[in-house]
This record gives C-alpha cells, structure tokens and sequence, in this order.
C-alpha cells in the first residue's frame, strides 16, 4: 500500500503515505526520515488500526477472507480520496532531462491554499524554493534518480517523490577499429575477465566446472598458471591492485581475493546490493562492478563496501547488461552482452561518451558451435596497447581505436 500511485493529469505522486523510496546509490537521501508532521499520516494511522481489526475479527470466522480482501481495499481508495492540495507541472520533462540543462517545475495549488515554500532533493543537490524551482544539472550523476520534495502549502507539509531521467546532452561518437595483431587465444576459454598487471596477463574463465583463474602468455596463449574453481562458481570479471586479485563468481553472490604471485585463495567478499557478479575494473579511486543490470557500482578499495553506483547514460538511453571492464586513461571501457560493442563511459557521471563498434571483429576468429560473444577488454598503460578477445574465441587481437 505504502506504493500505491495517485495519479493526475500532469504528474505521479505518493498518495496517502509520506514514506519516500529509498534511493540507494547515486548518493541520494529520502527525506522520509526527517521530522514531518503532516496530517496526511492520519489516513495510514486510520489504516493500519483498521487493518489489524478487520484481521482480528476474521480470525474469529465472522467475515470469511474475501471479504476482508473488499474491506481492505476499500479502505486503501477511502485513504488516498484525501487529496494533496497541488500538483507538480514540469516544464522540462521529467523523463528527458539533459545534463548541463535545468530542470524547472512549477508546483501548482489545486485549493484555495497557497504553496509557501518547496524544498528539494536531487542527489547530493539539495535547497529552499518558492512554487517555481529550477535546478541545474551540471555536476550530477546521469541515469534515472528520486526528486524529493518537501511541499509546504496551507500551514501543512507534504512528501513527495518523483522519478527522472537525466541523459547526456550529447550523443555518443561512433569509433571502429584496426586490428593491429592477432595471437592465440585457448578456443576453450570462456573469457570473462582480462587484465595486465606487471606485464603480465591474466584471465578469468567461466562455466560450472571449468572456471578457473589464468595466468597466460600474451604472444603464445600459452598458460603459465592456472587456479581452477571449485565447480559450484562460475567465475566473472577480475582485476588486480597491491598484489591481489579480485575475481567475481556470477550468481554465487561472493567474489575471491588470490595472491597475484601463488594463485592460493587469501579471502572472500560478499556483495551487497548488487545483483550479480559481472565484470571489474579498478581506477585510483574507486573498483568498479557491473551486474548485469543499469548499474555499474563503486566499490571501496579497501573494504569491497558498494558505496554508490553510475548508470552508462547516453543522450536517450540508460545502457544495461554491460559486462567486461577495463580502465583506459581515465575511461570505463565496457563491452555491452551481446551487442560486440564496447562503451567508453565517463566514471564521474556515467555518460557514455563513444562507442566502438567491435561487430565484425568475430568473422575474424575460428567459427564454431560454441563460438560466443566479444567479452574481454586488457590494456597495458605502459604500452598503451588495446587488446580484445571473446568467449571461446581462437584469437586475442591488439586493437587501434579510430575516432573520426
Ligand atoms: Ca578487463
């Protein structure tokens, strides 16, 4: 009940509940929990005292259960027939907002009650207004987030939330590539995870059974040493600071920390609020760890705590499913399951800046029946060399990025 929708002509508000959603990540707080005293508690108040009547005396066998079921929702519509005396009326649409624009709302009284004052909240954006706001979107995350707002109109206050989208004001660069050279990659190796450390590579490899973490010669393929999973992981993305590797499993809800030099497993984590275990990345400031959903979260170096998340955003989209990452000069280069395209993403803000379409990459490679997807993105920052593989692909190619 407590997400029940009151809908108007000209927006979506909490109806009868001041309860706001969590807006976890992005660095967004509710509202929820500051002191309000609204009368719109009242209705809930009447509700839940109700509620608990209604089960008592079903319990006793006077009504049977389908007409509580009626009782009850005729109690939740009674509850939100006590209308909020306003209505939001966006100016710029809540669903396209641009970085670098504003967004402007005006709040309209639908009573004879005047709107005294707003307050907002919009990521760590926060401030007093009259009925007309006006917020500029300059250093703020992109993707979808909460506008919480605080309504102060006839001697009462009113929560409310409302969900917008921020997309990047501009649309992502196309890139191609030339494959600079071409070496031997195990065709049986269903890469999830690339990455140099110390001139040398490292992989990780997937499927039950046959996961295992790699040590591997660039020029030959060859493996140099191998740490194989027990059965029940399904091994994911891995990246490597002070002499540890970190390796993702994939629903097992639980990543591994080795020691570079002997492979021997020195500790676990678990994740938080993340759904699953997808691809890692690691800048001087945060590891990064998609899930396989919009989010690519910010984890603390230290502790492995998801502390926030990005959302890859281009001018009309919010990407998802992006799976291999790699940190290039700065960037999050991420390859998109599925699509043979790797995004090059602003981890500041989440904009996908460019896009380098890698489609024709897998003609190049040996065709078989288990041939798979491009996953598998390692740059060595000594170097500045680019290299690519895929899931079970023969090849592992050094790529150069054109941008025109
Ligand atoms: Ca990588």
């Amino acid at each position: 009940m407590a997400s029940y929708l009151h809908h108007t002509a000209t927006t979506i508000y909490l109806c009868c509940v001041p309860a706001l959603e969590d807006s976890t990540g992005a660095g967004c707080v509710g509202l929820a929990g500051a002191n309000i005293q609204s009368l719109k508690l009242f209705p809930r108040f009447l509700f839940l005292k109700l509620s608990k009547f209604v089960i008592k005396i079903s319990n006793t066998s006077v009504m049977n259960l389908k007409s509580v079921f009626i009782f009850l929702i005729i109690l939740v519509l009674g509850a939100c027939e006590d209308k909020v005396p306003y209505e939001l009326n966006f100016k710029t649409p809540a669903q396209d907002l641009k970085l670098n624009g504003k967004l402007e709302l005006e709040i309209k009284s639908t009573d004879e009650s005047s709107i005294d004052s707003v307050s907002y909240k919009l990521q760590n954006l926060s401030g007093k207004s009259d009925k007309n706001l006006s917020i500029g979107l300059k250093d703020i995350l992109l993707g979808e987030h909460d506008l919480l707002l605080k309504i102060y109109a006839g001697g009462e206050v009113f929560d409310t939330a409302k969900k917008v989208k921020i997309f990047n004001d501009q649309p992502p660069k196309i890139y191609k590539y030339e494959v600079v050279n071409a070496y031997p990659h195990d065709i049986e190796a269903y890469t999830q995870g690339l990455e140099f450390y110390n001139d040398s590579l490292y992989e990780s490899i997937g499927q039950y059974g046959k996961s295992a973490l790699r040590k591997v010669d660039l020029e030959t393929g060859k493996v140099l040493k191998e740490h194989k999973m027990k059965s029940h992981y399904f091994g994911e993305g891995l990246t490597i600071l002070n002499d540890k590797i970190y390796q993702l499993t994939w629903r097992e809800g639980e990543g591994l920390i080795y020691d570079v030099n002997t492979f021997e497993v020195l500790d676990k984590f678990r994740y938080n609020k993340s759904e699953e275990g997808w691809g890692l990345c690691h800048d001087d400031k945060y590891i990064y760890k998609s899930d396989g959903t919009q989010k690519i979260w910010r984890l603390d170096k230290e502790t492995l705590q998801e502390i926030d998340y990005i959302q890859p955003t281009t001018h009309n989209s919010i990407s998802e499913k992006l799976n291999e990452l790699e940190i290039v000069d700065g960037k999050i280069y991420a390859n998109t399951y599925g699509k043979d395209g790797v995004a090059i993403i602003n981890p500041e803000n989440g904009a996908i800046e460019a896009v380098i379409d890698f489609r024709k990459l897998k003609t190049q490679v040996r065709q078989h029946d288990n041939l798979d997807v491009l996953n598998g993105i390692a740059y060595h920052p000594a170097t500045k060399k680019l290299y690519v593989t895929g899931k079970n692909w023969n090849k592992l190619f050094e790529v150069k990025i054109i941008s025109k």
